[in-house]
């Protein structure tokens, strides 16, 4: 195949060679701090169930301990206190705004359904609007913002408490030239970005600092924190060590060099959505898949021929070593590696669990690819797809399905065949997670993507469509993320089918993208992601 018929992504290298990961060390790592961390431990426990009589003031301590990040240590104790809390729900309507507001946040992400209308002692029953009167209390505006997140469609309350406490908090930032430093910058950072929308561990790396300033701040809650940061974060980076040896062995991106290499990022990606210890296996298989569909994709999105992509659909679908030959030499190093790290998760889950993954993973892989493969055909027809065409198509193409039943087989055990069956039949909270993931993608990657001559994205499917001006057709997708939340969040609320663990990730995983495109590409471009990667794998907290 002539050469002048490729294009090339033009991507830049990595930051992060293997000599560079070989080479970090943490005070941290192994047993040195484990007497101290566990002394502590015990101390935050007292805290929180015997220091601490009042329900309400429990639920602050929770509040805090999921913000520092630490409450995945006191899952129990914490379920527990909330399940006391939902069983008083009748009650909320005689807390103050804070307290509703924060318990409906802390209830419902946690999956306990408590009903909108916890609030309607807050609002003028005729105006349907919330009472003039709370538009200075900042803690309970801030705590009704948040609230407001976890609302699912057709909740109009919650529509008027978001409306409310955005319009309020933007009129005290402007206001009030005396306003508490801190309460100012907490108000400014969430209204870029809802708690509810964020990634846990760059979220815990933030507020750690914010926490130490606060003047009711508990030091042994903050010492925790860190050292518990600290300590994970000498985790991540043993994994990253022994990912970035089994990478550099694969040989992959020297092989590729037309493709992203982009080892350290894919790392990011996989604490987003399954940052605690107990998921480590997951992140390490997920760090192999994240790195083999970045390839993939820019081989379908720039680098190879219509012809090629056919024949390596084909091959993927069929699932045939054999057929491996009929494939030019790039695509069988690329087409062996993924075959092995299929078989590789394959082999472990059977060795556990008795139970055959691969063909489940193959459908999801040839569901890709053909995916790819369609947009690969509109773009070189040059076709623009309506809106829903390329919606439909692209919820498969941004790879979060197969990223899910992958992750499914990973954190999984027992493995449960109904749920599976459900799992590959792209279900609402795939399709949904899937859809916000593309979108924000989209808004995120697009313009690099159009100078790079690839297919239309949703952007410009809705420009071409509505025959209207690029900001708007942003405007019209970042709306379309917000209302897709809210079916987010009712699956996550009513759907039982799936593990708390497997809900809670696919969540993560909306979370940990609108992190990565949300000043630009951080996939992609290495130097937008440079610090969230210095502050959560390279950098530990200072502790005396
Ligand atoms: C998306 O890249 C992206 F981040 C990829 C392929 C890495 C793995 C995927 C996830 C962890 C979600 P890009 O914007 O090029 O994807 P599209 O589909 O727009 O070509
Ligand atoms: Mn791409
Ligand atoms: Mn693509
Ligand atoms: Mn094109
Ligand atoms: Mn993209």
């Amino acid at each position: 195949m002539a050469n002048a018929t490729r294009r090339s992504g033009n991507y830049n290298p990595t930051l992060w060679d293997d000599d560079f990961l070989q080479s970090i060390t943490s005070d941290y790592a192994g047993k040195t701090y484990s007497q101290r961390a566990e002394y502590l431990k015990e101390e935050v426990k007292i805290i929180l169930l015997e220091k601490t009589n009042d329900i309400l003031d429990q639920i602050e301590i929770i509040n805090i301990l999921e913000r520092l990040g630490i409450s995945y240590h006191f899952t129990e104790h914490i379920d527990k206190i909330l399940e006391d809390l939902f069983n008083m729900v009748d009650e909320m309507k005689f807390m103050d705004l804070n307290a509703t507001s924060l318990s409906f946040r802390l209830l419902r992400q946690h999956g306990l359904l408590v009903p909108q209308e916890v609030f309607v002692g807050f609002m003028d029953e005729k105006a349907g609007k919330f009472k003039n009167s709370f538009q200075n209390d900042v803690k309970g505006l801030l705590s009704l913002y948040e609230a407001s997140y976890l609302s699912m469609e057709g909740e109009t309350i919650m529509d008027a408490a978001r409306d409310f406490a955005i319009h309020n908090l933007k009129e005290i930032v402007k206001k009030q030239e005396n306003l508490d430093k801190i309460l100012a910058s907490e108000i400014n950072h969430t209204l870029e970005l809802p708690l509810h929308w964020r990634m846990l561990r760059l979220e815990a790396r933030w507020f750690i600092d914010v926490y130490e300033t606060m003047h009711d701040m508990n030091p042994i809650l903050l010492e925790f924190a860190k050292l518990d940061f600290n300590m994970v974060q000498a985790m991540y980076q043993e994994e990253l060590k022994q990912l970035s040896r089994w990478y550099t062995n694969t040989t992959l991106a020297e092989k590729m060099s037309f493709a992203r290499d982009r080892l350290v990022e894919s790392f990011l990606w996989t604490i987003g959505f399954t940052f605690e210890p107990r998921f480590r296996y997951c992140r390490i298989m997920s760090v192999k898949l994240a790195i083999l569909i970045t390839i993939i994709d820019d081989i379908y999105d720039v680098y190879g021929t219509l012809d090629e992509l056919e024949l390596f659909t084909h091959v993927v679908d069929r699932w045939d070593i054999n057929a491996l030959k009929q494939l030019p030499d790039y695509m069988k190093i690329c087409f062996l590696a993924l075959f092995n790290s299929m078989n590789e998760l394959a082999y472990d889950v059977l060795k556990v669990q008795d139970f055959n993954s691969i063909s489940y993973l193959k459908t999801m892989w040839a569901e890709l690819c053909k995916s790819y493969l369609l947009e690969a055909k509109w773009c070189s027809r040059g076709h623009t797809p309506s809106l829903n065409e390329f919606l439909e198509n692209a919820i498969v193409s941004i790879s979060v399905p197969l990223i899910l039943v992958h992750t499914y087989f990973c954190i999984t055990n027992p493995i449960k065949e109904k749920a599976l069956e459900d799992l590959v039949q792209l279900p609402a909270l795939i399709r949904w997670t899937s859809l916000i993931v593309r979108l924000i993608d989209d808004l995120g990657t697009s313009p690099d993507e159009m100078m790079k001559g690839d297919v239309a994205k949703s952007v410009q499917c809705y420009m071409h469509e509505k025959d209207c001006s690029e900001e708007d057709a942003r405007k019209y997708v970042n709306y379309l993320v917000g209302e897709t939340w809210k079916k987010v969040n009712k699956e996550s609320l009513m759907n039982r089918v799936y593990t708390k663990d497997f809900t809670r990730a696919a969540l993560n995983f909306v979370r940990i993208s609108q992190c990565m495109y949300q000043h630009g590409d951080g996939h992609g471009v290495p130097r937008e992601s440079k610090d969230r990667i210095m502050s959560l794998i390279m950098k530990p907290f200072p502790l005396p």
